[in-house]
C-alpha cells in the first residue's frame, strides 16, 4: 500500500457539502418538454425515444423515502483526467447506499473500453474511502474508447445483465456524454431496462450551457495553473530578463487561458475565439505581441508573460480551413498512417486544395506535421502536441529583429517556453470541485432512483453557498446539434466556446491594455484546503463574472 502524505490523510476526513435539497428524501419535479439547441428535427429523428424529455429538479420531500429494492450501478471514467472524479464516484456510492444499503457499485476499468471488454471491479466502502477527496482517476482508470457501435452496446449489455446492473453512469466530456445519449437511446429503443446517466467532466470548461454551469475539474486545474503562472510572473518581475510564453491546455476553447488571465493579470493573453471573430492571421497575432514587447522595452522592461490557449491554431481562419480539409482527407485515407514522414508531407501537399496546400507549406515543418498526426478517437486534432508557444516566440523574435532594423524597437528579447496541462489534471480537488463532484455523483443516484435515462446530472447556482445549490437532471439531447466530424454529419453536444459578449471576456478586455504595458501581476498562490472560506471556497473568476 502506497504511503499517504500528511495532506492526503487530513484531506480524507473532509466531508463534502451537499445541496440542501439532497440532505434527505427528495421528490423530482418535472419541467416543460425540452428541445435541442440546434437542428431539432434531425436530433429528434435520431433520438426518437429520449428527445424532448423534461428537465428535472430535486426538492426536499415532505414524506419519508419509500423502501426501494437494492439495485446495482456501473460507473465509467471517460477521457482526460479532471480533479474531482473520485468524488463523483464516492458521491454516487454514498447516494445509492442512502437509497438502499444493499445497492452495489461496479467500476468499469480504463474507460468505456472496460464495459466492452468486461473489465470491471466492485467498488466497496474500503476502496472508496481510500480515494475520497483525492485527485486522479486511478481508482478505476480512464480511456478514450468511443462507445458508438451497436456491437459495443451489445457486448456492454452482456456484462450489464450478468452483473444485474440497472444503470450506467458515464463521467466524461462533451464527446463522452454524446455517447451516453446514444447508448441511452439504443437501450430505450430496444426496451432494455438499463438507464444511462452522464456527469459533466473536463478541465477544458467547454461543457457548459444555461443549465450545466461548469464542468468539474476546471476550477482546480485553473487554480493550479494560476499558481504556477503567478510564480513565473514573480520570477519574471524579479529577474527582469525573460519573456515567458505559456501554453495552456483546454483543447479548442480558451476558457482556461481566460480564467488564468483573470487570476494572474499577465501582459498578454490570446483568446482563440477573438482571433477567429476578428479574422486574424498568424502574422496579425505576431505583430500585436511584438508591439507589446516593444512598448514595454521602451520603458526599460524587457520581460513579460504571454498566455496562449492550446487550441489557438485551429481558430486562425486559414488554419481552420486547412484542418477541416485535413480531417476529411485523413478520414478518407486510412493508409496515410502507414506512410513515412516525407511521404505523408508529399501526400498532404498533393491532395489538399491549392489555398490549403499553400497554408500547409508555409508552416514550419514540425508544426505542419503535428497537424496531420493521428486524431483522437473522437476525431479531434491533438492540439496539446502542437508547440504553438515556440512557433509564436520564434516569429515574434523575427519580427522584433526586423523592427530593430527599422528603428522601431530597442531592447533585448529572450524567450522561455512552458506548457501547463497535465500538471493540473490530477491535483486534489479544490473545496469547490470536491463539493461539486460529490454532489454530481450523489445526485446521479437520485436520477437513477427516479428512473431517468439520457440525462446529465446537474448542480446549479454554483456561486451561492452549497446549501443553496440546485440539483436535478438535464436531458442530454437538449444540448445537442449536428456537426461535421470525421467526414460525416453527427449529432453532438454543442461545445461552449468563450463568449466574446460574455462578462468574463469583457472584464478581461477592459483591463488588458493596462496589463500589457504596466506590470500588474497578481499571485493567487496554491490551492488552500483548510482556512477561511474566502480563501478556500472561492469559485472560478469565470463563474463569478458569469453570475454576478
Ligand atoms: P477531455 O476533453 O477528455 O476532458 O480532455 C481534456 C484534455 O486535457 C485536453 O485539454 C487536452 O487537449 C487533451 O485532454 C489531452 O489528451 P490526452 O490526455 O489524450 O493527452
Amino acid at each position: 500500500m502506497a504511503k499517504k502524505s500528511v495532506l492526503q490523510q487530513k484531506r480524507a476526513a473532509y466531508q463534502p457539502k451537499l445541496p440542501a435539497a439532497l440532505w434527505g428524501p427528495v421528490k423530482a419535479v418535472k419541467g416543460e418538454p425540452t428541445q435541442s439547441v440546434g437542428d431539432q428535427e434531425e436530433i429528434k429523428n435520431l433520438f426518437p425515444n429520449t428527445y424532448g424529455l423534461p428537465q428535472l429538479t430535486f426538492e426536499k420531500a415532505t414524506e419519508p423515502a419509500p423502501c426501494v429494492d437494492a439495485f446495482n450501478v456501473g460507473v465509467i471514467l471517460s477521457g482526460g483526467q479532471a480533479p474531482g472524479g473520485h468524488n463523483v464516484i464516492s458521491g454516487l456510492f454514498d447516494g445509492i447506499k442512502a437509497i438502499n444499503k444493499d445497492c452495489r457499485l461496479y467500476g468499469f476499468l480504463m474507460g468505456p473500453g472496460g464495459l466492452v471488454d468486461h473489465q470491471y471491479m466492485e467498488l466497496t466502502a474500503d476502496i472508496i474511502n481510500d480515494y475520497r477527496n483525492t485527485g486522479g482517476f486511478d481508482i478505476i482508470g480512464s480511456g478514450r474508447t468511443k462507445l458508438e457501435k451497436p456491437e459495443q452496446f451489445e457486448r456492454g449489455l452482456e456484462i450489464i445483465n450478468k452483473l444485474n446492473i440497472r444503470a450506467i453512469v458515464i463521467i466524461g466530456g462533451d464527446d463522452s456524454n454524446t455517447n451516453a445519449a446514444v447508448l441511452a437511446e439504443y437501450y430505450k429503443a430496444k426496451n432494455v431496462p438499463v438507464q444511462v446517466i452522464g456527469c459533466p467532466k473536463t478541465i477544458d470548461g467547454d461543457l457548459k450551457n444555461g443549465l450545466i454551469e461548469t464542468s468539474f475539474g476546471f476550477d482546480t486545474a485553473t487554480k493550479v495553473y494560476s499558481e504556477v503562472i503567478g510564480n513565473i510572473e514573480r520570477d519574471c518581475n524579479s529577474a527582469k530578463k525573460y519573456w515567458h510564453f505559456i501554453k495552456l491546455m483546454g483543447r479548442s476553447a480558451s476558457h482556461i487561458a481566460l480564467e488564468c488571465a483573470l487570476q494572474t493579470q499577465p501582459n498578454c493573453c490570446i483568446i482563440s475565439e477573438e482571433v477567429e471573430a476578428k479574422n486574424m492571421t498568424l502574422n496579425d497575432i505576431v505583430d500585436s505581441l511584438a508591439k507589446v514587447v516593444a512598448a514595454r522595452a521602451a520603458q526599460g522592461n524587457n520581460f513579460g508573460t504571454v498566455l496562449i490557449p492550446e487550441g489557438l491554431i485551429e481558430f486562425i481562419p486559414a488554419m481552420k480551413a486547412l484542418i477541416a480539409e485535413l480531417n476529411d482527407m485523413l478520414a478518407a485515407n486510412p493508409q496515410f498512417a502507414s506512410l513515412s514522414a516525407a511521404e505523408q508531407r508529399e501526400f498532404v501537399l498533393s491532395h489538399l486544395s491549392a489555398a490549403n496546400a499553400e497554408a500547409y507549406a508555409s508552416l514550419p515543418e514540425g508544426v505542419a506535421r503535428q497537424l496531420s498526426l493521428d486524431r483522437d478517437p473522437h476525431g479531434n486534432v491533438q492540439v496539446s502536441l502542437i508547440e504553438t508557444e515556440k512557433l509564436l516566440s520564434e516569429m515574434v523574435g523575427k519580427r522584433l529583429a526586423q523592427m530593430k532594423k527599422e528603428g522601431t524597437y530597442v531592447g533585448k528579447f529572450a524567450a522561455l517556453h512552458h506548457f501547463f496541462g497535465y500538471e493540473g489534471r490530477c491535483a486534489d480537488p479544490s473545496n469547490f470541485d470536491a463539493d461539486y463532484c460529490y454532489g454530481l455523483g450523489y445526485n446521479a443516484a437520485q436520477l437513477i432512483n427516479c428512473g431517468a435515462t439520457g440525462y446529465m446530472s446537474s448542480i446549479r447556482n454554483l456561486t451561492k453557498p452549497s446549501a443553496q445549490w440546485v440539483a436535478g437532471g438535464i436531458p442530454i439531447t437538449m444540448m445537442m446539434n449536428m456537426e461535421h466530424r470525421n467526414g460525416k454529419n453527427k449529432p453532438v453536444i454543442k461545445k461552449a466556446l468563450v463568449d466574446l459578449e460574455g462578462k468574463p471576456f469583457k472584464a478581461f478586455a477592459a483591463m488588458r491594455d493596462e496589463w500589457a504595458l504596466n506590470t500588474c501581476y497578481t499571485y493567487p498562490g496554491p490551492i488552500q484546503y483548510f482556512g477561511p472560506e474566502e480563501v478556500c471556497d472561492q469559485p472560478s473568476r469565470t463563474l463569478y463574472y458569469e453570475q454576478n
